[in-house]
């Protein structure tokens, strides 16, 4: 089956595509060579999510999912949150949201924090949200270089390296977007053993 995936995010896209089922055909909005912003206008990631995801919908009318993520830090109230991806500002990037975090927290002794996902997907107009989240730590330098956004500097719970040191495959192990995509993907064979 193709399914629509609302992002131009390479790092999500790339994640994603790592861990779908071979049955399952992942178009992005990269792929659809679509450039402009879908505006995310809500205050919540579940919002978003479904910003996103029906935006899709009602723009290519095919079976589509979209993906919110942000970051939630205790020490800072819950932020980034629903901000993250432009926490220091609209024209800036991953290393300066990661260092606007660090120098926030520079005397911080709490360093809990949560990655949280929620993704939205759009069948037959129906509408349906999985969730996921994983636990862990702001770490007080940046450390390794792959992933992508806060990777350098979120290190999740019993482990002794930050996302961005693991490679895909490991990281999977413990990511709030894999948890939420798991969730989606029985969903998903779920409703396709339904039908046959
Ligand atoms: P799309 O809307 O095109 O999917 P986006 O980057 O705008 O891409 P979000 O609105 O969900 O995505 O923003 C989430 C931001 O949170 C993202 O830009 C990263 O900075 C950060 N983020 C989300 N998931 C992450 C992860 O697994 N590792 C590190 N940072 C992550």
């Amino acid at each position: 089956m193709e399914l629509i995936f609302a992002s131009s995010n390479p790092g999500k896209i790339e994640e994603i595509k790592s861990v779908l089922p071979s049955g399952v055909k992942l178009i992005s909005l990269l792929d659809l060579n679509f450039i402009e912003e879908i505006p995310e206008t809500a205050n919540t990631l579940k919002g978003n999510a479904l910003l996103k995801a029906q935006f899709a919908y009602d723009t290519w009318n095919k079976p589509c999912f979209s993906d919110d993520s942000g970051l939630e830090i205790n020490f800072l109230d819950g932020k980034p949150g629903v901000y993250s991806a432009r926490y220091a500002g609209i024209h800036k990037d991953n290393n300066d949201n990661m260092d606007l975090v660090l120098s926030q927290m520079e005397h911080a002794d709490d360093r809990a924090a949560c990655f949280k996902t929620v993704i939205t997907l759009i069948t037959d107009g129906e509408v349906h949200h999985f969730e996921g989240r994983v636990d862990g730590i702001i770490r007080r330098n940046k450390k390794g270089l792959l992933g992508f956004g806060y990777d350098p500097i979120f290190e999740p719970e019993g482990q002794d390296k930050t996302f961005a040191e693991m490679t895909l495959n490991e990281k999977s192990k413990f990511s709030h977007r894999k948890r939420a995509l798991d969730k989606m993907i029985a969903f998903v064979e779920q409703q396709f053993k339904s039908v046959q």
